[in-house]
């Protein structure tokens, strides 16, 4: 079953801006999930990524669970190492940092992580990971040893998500990192989103749904909202409404 991505492409097509919902294990705490859930449904969210950089709780199969049987909404595990895998969601951002030199998350723990990725049955979808400087360290740059692209290297950021594209990723995921101070400009992603063809996630540091808006508007596909939405979970709403108030027009402008 190839659903996601399907879906992801076909929305692509026809000019609808998708959200994805990030919830982060380490912080979720089950008595909020199911509110954050029955919201999710009535905004009419289009995914629920789960993961995180760090990811210390050993509870991602229950999580999963939870949330797979409160919601149909298709569930993606957006993994910050290769244990992060569970074969009760529905899909995995198959991530290659392609923004560092680090070759253990080019392609290092992706050999580490087949045989659990392949017996998993989950849907994958290889994915060119970029970390855009979102103006602090974060968890993430930390974690993964590299260093970011800089937020004023438009240039960097379009070489490199081609690079990406013409390895045969499916998609591009732009990050400024979870909680940024600054989420990726509106240049930037106008810049990546009119040289490839493959759909474009944005994500890291969005707060405000005029944000959303205007990072579909500058060509994003879709918005991916985690650390706003865990400190206020009727953002979902507003943000969902910008983000679909935002599509069915030229991208970009
Ligand atoms: C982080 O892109 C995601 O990897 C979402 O970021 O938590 O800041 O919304 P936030």
């Amino acid at each position: 079953m190839n659903n996601i991505y399907k879906r992801i492409t076909e929305n692509k097509a026809t000019g609808k801006k998708l959200f994805a919902l990030l919830i982060d294990p380490d912080k979720i705490m089950m008595g909020k999930l199911t509110s954050t859930i029955e919201i999710a449904e009535k905004a009419n969210v289009d995914f629920i990524f789960i993961g995180g950089s760090l990811v210390v709780t050993n509870k991602l199969n229950e999580i999963v669970l939870h949330i797979k049987k409160e919601t149909s909404i298709p569930l993606v595990i957006f993994p910050g190492n290769p244990s992060q895998v569970s074969r009760y969601a529905d899909g995995l951002l198959y991530l290659s940092l392609i923004s560092g030199r680090n070759p253990d998350l080019l392609i290092g723990q992706h050999v580490v992580s087949v045989p659990m990725v392949r017996e998993s049955g989950l849907e994958v979808i290889s994915t060119g990971y970029m970390l855009i400087d979102g103006g602090e360290p974060t968890s993430i740059s930390y974690i993964s040893n590299t260093t970011p692209i800089p937020s004023n290297k438009n240039e960097i950021a379009v070489c490199t998500a081609l690079a990406g594209e013409m390895l045969g990723m499916k998609t591009i995921y732009m990050d400024a990192g979870s909680g940024a101070k600054t989420p990726i400009t509106e240049s930037m992603i106008k810049a990546v989103a009119s040289q490839i063809k493959i759909p474009l996630i944005i994500g890291g540091g969005i707060r405000e749904p005029e944000k959303a808006y205007l990072n579909c508007k500058a060509g994003a596909d879709m918005i991916v909202v985690g650390n706003a939405i865990e400190k206020d979970n009727g953002l979902i709403i507003e943000m969902a409404s910008a983000i679909k108030a935002s599509g069915n027009v030229k991208n970009i402008t």
